[in-house]
């Protein structure tokens, strides 16, 4: 089952039937046992004709935190590694990444999530930025592990290379995250080994397309969540990336009006273009 949001209205799609909730966005999704909850919903909804599932949805979130977990994947800590090196930084990735505690940081509040097919954005002060395509999650206020969506974790390598301290100036600022196109709320957890795919175009050329599996995380969903849990209450449960197992080369760097599309398998296809706002 898949929940898409536009305004207060939230979609449903069930095996190909398209439903208009009559429930607001926190009500439906946080609760345990959500998708046997949806199938009873159902009935109380109206269905609706064809709906685009490719749209310009708002991020499937209401009033959650976003968080984030990182060097979840070996690509993600040697490319930290190596851009951390000359500052001195590079060895936390590698104590991070064995670590029983995970790096898990504050993203966004939903307001400077972007939905699918509108703006990320770079930012001004800095010369090295990529996309990431993560896995998220939305985990219930009672810790529950119930949904799941495309993630970009939009970074400053500069920023973040510069120092690991100015980790929050290289991964917070408005529109440094986009979520979508819908929240899969599926009758059992997602595959341990699904696909999530980065293409990235420029002047309608692919200019980078890379391939991971979520088998090559080196942590498990459940043990991401149970830290973000572990001292810190969410009322209206909480939206998770679990991390970037594709990094562009060095070379790379995000320009204005790239497209960036991140795929993860049973869920859709999160399409965003990059901007550049000159305040
Ligand atoms: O430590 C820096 C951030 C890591 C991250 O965002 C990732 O691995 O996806
Ligand atoms: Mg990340």
């Amino acid at each position: 089952m898949k929940l898409y949001k536009k305004g207060v209205q939230v979609y449903i799609e069930h095996e190909g039937v398209f439903f208009a909730s009559t429930m607001n966005w926190d009500a439906l999704v946080n609760r345990p046992h959500l998708y046997p909850y949806l199938l009873k919903h159902l009935s109380d909804c109206s269905q609706i004709n064809a709906m685009d599932e490719q749209g310009d949805w708002d991020p499937p979130i209401g009033s959650q935190e976003l968080w984030a977990a990182g060097v979840t994947y070996l690509r993600s800590k040697e490319a930290r590694e190596k851009e951390s090196a000359q500052s001195g930084g590079g060895s936390f990735y590698d104590k991070v990444y064995d670590a029983k505690r995970p790096e898990l940081f504050f993203k966004s509040l939903p307001h400077r999530v972007a939905g699918n097919k509108s703006f990320v954005h770079i930012r001004r002060d800095s010369t090295w930025d990529v996309p990431e395509p993560e896995l998220t999650l939305f985990v219930s206020s009672e810790g529950t592990i119930e949904g799941y969506t495309v993630g970009n974790d939009m970074s400053s390598r500069s920023i973040e290379g510069e120092n690991p301290l100015y980790l929050a100036q290289a991964k917070v600022y408005d529109r440094s995250a986009a979520l979508g196109p819908c929240l899969l709320i599926p009758e059992n957890p997602i595959n341990a080994d699904s696909l999530i795919q980065l293409k990235i175009c420029r002047d309608e050329q692919l200019i980078f397309s890379g391939e991971t599996s979520l088998s090559k995380m080196k942590r498990s969903l459940k043990e991401l969540a149970d830290f973000l849990m572990l001292e810190t209450t969410f009322s209206n449960g909480v939206m998770l990336m679990t991390g970037t197992g594709i990094v562009p080369p060095d070379e790379f760097t995000l320009q204005v009006h790239d497209r960036v599309e991140i795929s993860i398998e049973h869920i859709g296809t999160l399409i965003n273009h990059v901007q550049k706002i000159n305040r």
